[in-house]
């Protein structure tokens, strides 16, 4: 059962009738069946769906489903231009699952259909009508990247209408680019800046590529790509030894744990994450992440909150937060050199000093797990 309009909020009333007009199915301290505590009726809508994305779409783990989704939430989003207008492109509009033919045969996009064909039916089951395409990509990453430990429970705003047309190419950062080219897209898309750039970068701890070396598929960015943790911004900065397959691919530099094991995949870098750990503009808040584990996911939500709303006002949206659900327990491990790894294999580029950490045990380079479990099956 639903409870609305128990009473109006007092500042509704100050401002005028246009706010109560606009406010129509809204109410302040509104209960949703299940009773959790909305600023807005529409937000109960959200509640099955999460439940069926963690059950059945994630399965109740950092998933390599959930990864993509989390990847989906920034393609769709930084698809925005405030120097081209906005027949460029929507920011995050759900503009990929409205015209799946368009934005995901984008080289920048590559990879990206997977999740997309896998996303839609969700949209079209008619089970969660009332939700925009939109909205669906960014309350799925909300859900999504709460099943990695260590993750902050992300703000969402609820309200995004539906895409009209498709954005053009050439407005997502590929691993190949600059430093000045990847500072000037996202200051282009919603005046992000480097702080921004490396908070949202977070998420490359939750991360595996299939495409920038198409020899190999679920290439780790760090040692830990199930748990939200500093890793990647401690193992971005060890210095490059090998590569975990073919050498010489676009956007890629070399790894500090190439070795592959089977199906676990050696660690692959990015000439981009390479870059903005060593650039001046970025190397000093990149380095204050590692082991800072708090700071890191408080700078992540702020900055997915900013990254979420791209071609949108957030007056004209409602806060569902509420609907979030719960984010799983950190695991609290401290950030660890992986084994054979010490300071000694810092590439530093920050004047402060490098926070001490302890080495992993092993005599042998760390082989990095293809299963979220550490099982030898998934
Ligand atoms: C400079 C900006 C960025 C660049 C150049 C970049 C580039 C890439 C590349 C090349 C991949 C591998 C795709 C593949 O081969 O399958 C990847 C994966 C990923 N990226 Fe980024 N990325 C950037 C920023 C972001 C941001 C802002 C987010 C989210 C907030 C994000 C989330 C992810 C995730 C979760 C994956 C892993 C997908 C999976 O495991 O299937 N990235 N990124
Ligand atoms: C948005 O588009 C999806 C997919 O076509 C549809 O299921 C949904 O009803 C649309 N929502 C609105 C508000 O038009
Ligand atoms: C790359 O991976 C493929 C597929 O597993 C394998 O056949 C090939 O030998 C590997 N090449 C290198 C250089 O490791
Ligand atoms: C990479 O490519 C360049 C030129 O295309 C070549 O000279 C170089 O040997 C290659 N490096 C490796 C490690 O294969
Ligand atoms: C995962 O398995 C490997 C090899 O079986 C083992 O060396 C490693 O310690 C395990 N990692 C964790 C986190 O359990
Ligand atoms: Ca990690």
């Amino acid at each position: 059962m639903v409870f609305s309009s128990m009473y109006l909020p007092l500042s509704a009333l100050a401002i005028g009738h246009s706010v109560l007009v606009k406010a129509a199915p809204s109410t302040r301290g509104t209960v949703c069946s299940d009773g959790t505590v909305v600023s807005n009726s529409v937000c109960c809508d959200f509640i099955p769906l999460a439940r069926d994305l963690t059950e059945n779409f994630f399965e109740n783990e950092c998933s390599e489903k959930a990864h993509e989704v989390l990847r989906l939430s920034f393609h769709d989003a930084i698809a925005f231009s405030q120097s081209k207008g906005p027949s460029a492109g929507g920011g995050a509009d759900g503009s990929m699952l409205i015209f799946p033919d368009v934005e995901p045969n984008y080289a920048a996009n590559n990879g990206i259909m997977d999740i997309v064909e896998e996303l839609a039916p969700f949209l079209s089951s008619g089970k969660y009508a009332s939700i925009t395409a939109g909205d669906m990509i960014q309350f799925g990453a909300a859900v999504a990247v709460g099943l990695c430990p260590g993750a902050p429970q992300l703000e969402f705003l609820a309200g995004r209408p539906n895409a009209t047309a498709p954005a053009i190419d050439g407005l997502v950062p590929e691993p190949q680019d600059s430093v000045d080219e990847i500072l000037a897209r996202f200051q282009d898309a919603a005046n992000l800046d480097g702080e921004d750039i490396v908070s949202l970068l977070v998420s490359h701890t939750v991360a595996r590529a299939d495409n920038v070396d198409p020899d190999i598929a679920a290439a780790p960015f760090d040692s830990t790509p199930f748990t939200f943790d500093s890793q990647f911004f401690l193992e971005t900065l060890l210095e490059g030894v090998g590569f975990p397959n073919s050498t010489n691919n676009t956007g890629e530099v070399a790894s500090p744990l190439p070795l592959s094991q089977g199906k676990n995949v050696g660690e692959i870098r990015l000439q981009s994450d390479f870059a903005l750990a060593r650039d001046p503009r970025t190397a000093c808040f990149w380095q204050g992440m590692i082991n800072e584990e708090a700071l890191m996911a408080a700078r992540f939500k702020a900055a997915m909150a900013k990254m979420a709303i791209i071609g949108h006002d957030a007056k004209d949206l409602v806060d569902c937060s509420a609907v979030v659900p719960k984010p799983v327990a950190a695991l609290k491990i401290p950030t660890m050199y992986p084994a054979t790894k010490s300071f000694r294999d810092v590439q530093q580029a920050c004047p402060s000093p490098f926070p001490s950490l302890a080495t992993a045990p092993g005599a042998q380079e760390t082989i990095i797990s293809h299963c979220p479990d550490n099982l030898s099956t998934c």
